[in-house]
């Protein structure tokens, strides 16, 4: 058995996900923690909410909450969306837990006592008003490109120039409107990551089977302009993780909360000990994860996440882990992805435009989203949801392959046998498609362990053709009349296969397995030998006809989701 933490990218609390977030992170390592427990290894599946930062703020001051409250709420509203998703995280946990605090405390402590860390003296805006130094984007002024009078103080919005906040016209404070603002000298802490960039890139080098898609991001950012910069890790915030050295407070930095993007990944394992924390498990539960000096030197770390994410993954966060000197497990391998475009443009949260995780539910079960969407992952380039390319792959892969096979046989055996398996031999149209499904499976398999996603999906779309193909060629229902020995091998077989399906395409799509299972009454063990896997209903074995597995998608469907959401949602 082997073991294998896996974790998501962790969404921002601000507001809902779109289907190309789920995509790129949390769907994909879904199918991946199920399938690795599917073969029976011991998986640990992390994910959090991203609860810091100028964003949850914004987002809370928006909708009129004290910030922890909306928080503690939209933490709730995307647990639930989540399992309406059936992701199977171990853990969903909160970046700003009291763990989380404490481990990004601690790793700034040790990152200080191995010279890692530099104060700097910057200057940076004061607003009396407000009692705060206001970060970039807190800042409004008129754009002196343009003249755009909302410009913020790091973008003016209507021509995209980049600004900074000294350049605004008649500048005043977006919390308050105040304009009554002063530049004052505010210290920061710095990580020094360009002392350990030759680790880095060591590192990097040895990363030989990681998609190029991870590794030419961290090697641009290693290598490109003047290198690897040092990272500013600290913010003028109220909310965040307070800049502290380990337990110890750090002189000057009172009030200081550390940015949002160093305590983040610390949550990863943070999230592991706050589920210790609720199953009542000592440091040891979550440290045999984490610590390679305590059991998790033998772990398989793998990360799911956006292409947009992978400096702080290749880059940030090992400079964290390594320069602490302690030793924490390091990511084995990044799975990352492209973006998925929506309709002939973006997926844009701001803008709301495209399909949000919690409108998909409304419309259709998870399933039919978790396939289209693993079966068109946006893995070598971006890819583009359609609604007519989502119409079709669910009526033709998922109604008429799947689904239909399974309501032939089943419907097929309750008529003529009776609703248990019949009785019949298998002959040499069985041993071949045993054969055909061997290799197809192992096929399967290594598209799986190499997190391959569409190729995984083509794979086990090829397995449910081949079901439909070999009933096709032993056409039962017309054997029955002749010979109804041969009819009964032929349903034996296909009720075997519905439960080989079953267990094979749980990781896709879960929902659909389980009735599955269900309906012919058996277990999920997974199919190392087929011959064997084949013959786990025995004749007399009592099974259901379960209901329709899919519905098609049709055109008035369609016509009317493509109006619906051709917009912005309000
Ligand atoms: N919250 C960005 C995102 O949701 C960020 C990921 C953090 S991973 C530690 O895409
Ligand atoms: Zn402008």
């Amino acid at each position: 058995m082997n073991r294998i933490l896996i974790t998501s990218a962790i969404p921002y609390i601000n507001g809902i996900k779109h289907l190309g977030n789920l995509v790129g992170s949390q769907l994909p390592a879904d199918l991946y923690a199920r399938y690795q427990r599917g073969r029976g290894n011991e998986v640990m599946f992390i994910c959090a909410t991203d609860e810091h930062g100028t964003p949850a703020e914004l987002a809370a001051a928006k909708a009129g909450k004290p910030v922890d409250e909306f928080c503690a709420e939209m933490h709730q509203v995307q647990a639930e969306i989540a399992r309406g998703f059936r992701l199977s995280f171990d853990k969903f946990g909160r970046s700003s837990s009291q763990r989380n605090h404490k481990l990004t405390q601690h790793f700034a402590g040790k990152l200080a006592e191995n010279g890692l860390i530099e104060e700097v003296s910057e200057k940076q805006v004061y607003s009396h008003a407000d009692k705060r130094f206001l970060p970039d984007r807190y800042i409004e002024g008129t754009c002196p490109n343009c003249g755009y009078d909302s410009a913020r103080g790091d973008q003016c919005e209507n021509c995209t120039k980049q600004l900074d906040p000294t350049d605004l016209i008649d500048p005043r404070s977006a919390i308050s409107g105040s304009t009554e603002l002063e530049v004052r000298e505010t210290k920061h802490l710095y990580l020094k990551q360009s002392a350990l960039k030759d680790k880095l890139d060591g590192w990097i080098d040895t990363k030989a089977d990681w998609p190029v898609l991870t590794t030419s991001i961290a090697k641009k950012w290693l290598h490109d302009g003047d290198g690897l910069q040092d990272r500013g890790i600290t913010r003028d915030l109220d909310w965040g993780v307070p800049v502290k050295k380990g337990d110890q407070d750090w002189p000057g930095m009172e009030g200081k909360v550390f940015y949002v993007w160093f305590d983040a990944p610390i949550e990863y394992i943070a999230a592991t000990a706050e589920l210790a924390d609720e199953l009542g498990e000592d440091d040891s539960f979550w440290q045999r994860w984490w610590r390679t000096d305590k059991g998790a030197e033998d772990v398989r770390y793998v990360q799911f996440m956006g292409k947009d994410n992978v400096p702080f993954h290749t880059l940030s966060f090992p400079a964290t882990i390594m320069g602490s000197g302690e030793p924490w497990k390091l990511v084995d391998y990044i799975k990352s992805f492209n973006y998925l475009n929506y309709d002939g443009g973006q997926f844009s949260t701001s803008k709301g435009r495209g399909v949000f995780m919690d409108q998909a539910l409304e419309i259709l079960p998870a399933d039919y989203w978790r396939w289209w969407l693993l079966s068109h992952a946006p893995e070598n380039s971006d890819s583009e949801f359609t609604w007519e390319n989502f119409q079709s792959s669910v009526n033709k892969d998922l109604a008429d392959v799947l689904g239909n096979f399974v309501s032939r046989v089943t419907k097929f055996c309750r008529s003529k046998f009776g609703e248990e398996v019949p009785n019949g031999a298998y002959g040499p149209a069985e041993t071949e498609l045993i054969a055909d499904l061997t290799a197809k499976v192992r096929a399967y398999e290594g598209h799986m362990d190499a997190m391959d996603v569409r190729k995984a999906a083509q794979e086990l779309r090829g397995i449910w053709v081949a079901g439909n193909e070999y009933l096709q060629a032993a056409a039962p229902w017309a054997a029955f009349k002749e010979d109804p020995g041969l009819a009964a091998g032929s349903i034996r077989l296909s009720l075997n296969l519905i439960r080989l399906y079953a267990v094979l395409s749980a990781p896709f799509i879960p929902d659909a397995a389980a009735t599955l299972t269900q309906a012919m009454n058996t277990d999920d063990t997974w199919p190392d030998d087929m011959a064997a896997a084949l013959d786990i209903l025995k004749p007399g074995h009592a099974f259901a006809v379960p209901d329709n597995l899919f519905a098609k998608i049709t055109d008035d469907q369609r016509e009317d989701w493509q109006t619906r959401f051709s917009g912005t949602r309000n």
